[in-house]
C-alpha cells in the first residue's frame, strides 16, 4: 500500500513544505536523540555521504548544529548536491 502511505505522510508533514517533496527526510527522523537539533553525526546517518562542509552551509546561524528552522536547507542541499548526482 505504497500509495496510501505516501498520502498520509504528505498530509502529516505538510507544514514542512520547504523541503522538496521527493524523498525528504523528516526532522524527527534526523534528530536521533530528540534534543531538538541535528548534529553532523546525526545528519550523516540520514544523509548518507554528506560532507561536513555542506552540513555547515545549512547552519545559517553558525551555532554548529542544524535546528528545525535550518533543517529544510539541509534537506534541499542534500537533494541538490547528492541525489541528482547518481
Ligand atoms: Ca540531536
Ligand atoms: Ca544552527
Amino acid at each position: 500500500m505504497k500509495r496510501s502511505f505516501r498520502y498520509t505522510a504528505a498530509a502529516t508533514t505538510a507544514f514542512v513544505l520547504t523541503a522538496s517533496a521527493a524523498g525528504a527526510v523528516s526532522f524527527s527522523r534526523a534528530d536521533a536523540n530528540g534534543d531538538g537539533v541535528v548534529t553532523y553525526q546525526e545528519a550523516k546517518r540520514v544523509f548518507h555521504g554528506m560532507s561536513e562542509v555542506h552540513y555547515r552551509k545549512a547552519d545559517t546561524n553558525g551555532d554548529g548544529v542544524v535546528d528545525q528552522r535550518e533543517f529544510p536547507l539541509l534537506n534541499n542541499m542534500y537533494d541538490m548536491l547528492y541525489r541528482n548526482n547518481r
